[in-house]
């Protein structure tokens, strides 16, 4: 099994600000939990990271045929993007969305995510965590 994960704009600063909100450890880090935890199960995960939203478009069409499933964290673009709902509709692959912090605890306008219209799942305010449930997710439902 193939599994793109995604990561929206500014999480690749993971670590370096409002560690209240999002924890004291690196993207880096969160990169080796996500391999650690894809080991474990014996799928094969892919990771990309990016600050524009077209990029993640690209990103999600190049999946259709070469993975399995999808577990994305469009970080700010969950609240604002068609594209990104469109795009993983489009392809269809089984997807799973993932916030590091409670959306649903912020301020109002966190509370929207367009994107989970098209995932099976979400997971949010676990941290890391909300990766490997993500992950593990997606493994059992291919079993
Ligand atoms: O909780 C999440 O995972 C979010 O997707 C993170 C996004 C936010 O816009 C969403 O509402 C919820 C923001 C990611 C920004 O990450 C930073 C990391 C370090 C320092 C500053 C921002």
């Amino acid at each position: 099994m193939k599994i793109l994960v995604i990561n929206g704009p500014n999480i690749n600063l993971l670590g370096l600000r409002e560690p209240d909100i999002y924890g004291i450890k690196s993207y880096a880090s969160l990169l080796g939990f996500i391999q650690d935890v894809a080991a474990q199960h014996d799928v094969e995960v892919e990771c990309m990271q990016s600050n524009h939203e077209g990029a993640i478009v690209d990103a999600i069409q190049a999946a259709y045929g070469r993975f399995d499933g999808i577990v994305i964290n469009p970080a700010a673009y969950t609240h604002t993007s068609i594209a990104i709902l469109d795009a993983l509709k489009a392809v269809g692959i089984p997807a799973v969305e993932v916030h590091l912090s409670n959306i649903h605890e912020r301020e109002t306008f966190r509370r929207i995510s367009y994107v989970a219209q098209a995932c099976d799942k979400t997971f949010a305010g676990m941290g890391f965590e909300g990766y490997a449930l993500a992950i593990r997710y997606l493994v059992g439902q291919e079993e």
